[in-house]
């Protein structure tokens, strides 16, 4: 048992020094090019669900006309799955194989 002194001075009560807290590992999603995907739809997509300006959104919608991929934005690992979840059901409701993947950063 601790003595009156030890409680009141804090003597023999371990201290934890190391920080714990920890940065969730971030992952890309990136927009991949196809045929078939019109170019305004690409464009409301980067506006609707990755919220990109109409400027950004077009410079990114064309580098990855251009390019065959193209980063839409950083998230947690879960953000990132809902992201790209909700990428293949719009463009499935609106009949296009607009597709998503991630990469861990
Ligand atoms: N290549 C498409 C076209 O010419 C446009 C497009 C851009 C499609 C980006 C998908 O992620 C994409 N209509």
């Amino acid at each position: 048992m601790k003595t009156f002194n030890e409680l009141k001075t804090g003597e023999g009560i371990e201290v934890k020094e190391r920080q714990e807290i920890k940065t969730p590992p971030l992952y890309r999603v990136f927009l991949l090019n196809d045929d078939y995907t019109t170019m305004d739809f690409v464009v409301h997509v980067l506006e609707k669900i990755f919220h990109k300006t109409p400027v950004e959104a077009t410079q990114i919608m064309l580098h990855v006309h251009k390019n065959g991929k193209g980063l839409a934005g950083v998230y947690t690992c879960e953000i990132a799955e809902t992201k790209i979840e909700t990428v293949h059901e719009v463009s499935h409701q609106n009949s296009f194989p607009l597709k998503c993947s991630m990469e861990k950063e």
